[in-house]
């Protein structure tokens, strides 16, 4: 497996701490210089490949997808893609894996924080504004999130830091004979 792409894929709530851990581990692998590290960060792809997009039901499976895609590309060309999305949806999440392993391979993380400590945290003042009503179909208080089934990893921000997580993280990827 050493010259196979793969895709690193993080889904959780808002605030979870997947963009912290995404940008972690996108720093930590770049040091490596074992293969080109992509990070598909969220807030970038909203803003300059789906930036005509919501959040409805819909929209969030085209957004996802979208990564994906781009994603499975990178990995096919024996690049490293980290990805860090909600991704609310478990049949969405299968599709992107399914793309993914066409070309490599996919590991989901699954950042599995309480909502009630997103929540607390509250660094951008969402769940305030979702609970006040200013914000319809908010993830974990107005819409739903379906908890991942199998995800290769788990890891919650609640229970260790961010530099535990991404440890046990390339821990994992070592483990698997991936660096
Ligand atoms: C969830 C929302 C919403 C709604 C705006 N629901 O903490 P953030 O601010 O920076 O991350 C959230 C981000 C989620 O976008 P994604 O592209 O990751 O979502 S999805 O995978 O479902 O397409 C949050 C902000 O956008 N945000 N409105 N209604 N998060």
């Amino acid at each position: 497996t050493l010259r196979h792409g793969f895709t690193l894929f993080f889904t959780g709530l808002s605030g979870a701490g997947k963009s912290t851990l995404a940008q972690v581990l996108y720093a930590r692998l770049k040091e490596q210089e074992a293969r080109p590290v992509t990070l598909l960060d969220g807030d970038i792809v909203r803003k300059n490949i789906s930036s005509e997009l919501g959040f409805s039901r819909e929209h969030r499976d085209m957004n996802v997808l979208r990564q994906g895609y781009m994603a499975s590309l990178i990995t096919r060309h024996g690049g490293i893609a980290i990805c860090a999305p909600i991704a609310p949806y478990a049949n969405t999440r299968a599709q992107v894996r399914a793309m993914v392993e066409e070309d490599g391979d996919f590991i989901e993380i699954y950042v599995a924080t309480p909502l009630t400590t997103c929540e607390t945290r509250d660094r951008k003042g969402l769940y305030a504004r979702a609970r006040a009503g200013l914000i319809k179909q908010f993830t974990g208080v107005s819409d739903p999130y379906e908890t991942p089934v199998n995800p290769e990893i788990v890891v919650d921000t609640s229970l260790q830091s961010a530099g535990e997580a991404a440890d046990k993280i390339l821990a994992y990827l070592t483990a698997q004979g991936y660096l």
